[in-house]
């Protein structure tokens, strides 16, 4: 049971360098929990290609909970600088079973305006056994067990 997001690449970011390119990174936060990307240096055309793996440990996501993104500038000296994010719920991700959606995010600025720069991900939601994933194995099971009783007693 977990979140998987497969952070592929974003396009055009802001670049806010007074020399050459900005340094992206993506970081995303999923109920409290952190996950970071690699850093691509000089690019405001960045791949990651990263998977980011959030461990609910045993607790369903709900369909209103909220994956934020923030693309920065990671600096060698200095604060790192929020070039654009984004947040979204998981909505009908958490429908049942393993859900996955490819998509593609307009990064907004301070100001929640859009920017000119997309992020695109694959988002994976798989929920806890037994609770909407694995309920089909489960019900198999279920169903097998009272003929076999039933053949026990009649034998
Ligand atoms: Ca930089």
């Amino acid at each position: 049971m977990s979140l998987q997001i497969i952070v592929i690449g974003a396009t055009n970011v802001p670049n806010p360098e007074t020399f050459g390119e900005c340094d992206p990174y993506a970081s995303i936060t999923f109920l409290g929990q952190k996950k970071k990307t690699e850093v691509v240096k000089s690019e405001i055309n960045p791949n990651w290609n990263q998977t980011l793996e959030f461990d609910l440990q045993g607790v369903p996501a709900k369909s209103t909970d909220e994956v934020t993104i923030e693309v920065k500038d990671w600096e060698r000296v200095g604060r790192n600088r929020l070039l654009g994010s984004v947040k979204f719920k998981l909505n009908e991700l958490t429908k049942g079973g393993v859900q996955s959606k490819s998509m593609t995010q307009n990064l907004l600025d301070a100001n929640n305006r859009p920017h000119q720069s997309q992020i695109k991900l694959k988002v994976t939601y798989a929920p806890p056994a037994g609770k909407g994933g694995g309920s089909g194995s489960q019900t198999e099971g279920s169903q097998g067990n009272p003929e076999f009783l039933y053949f026990l007693v009649n034998k």
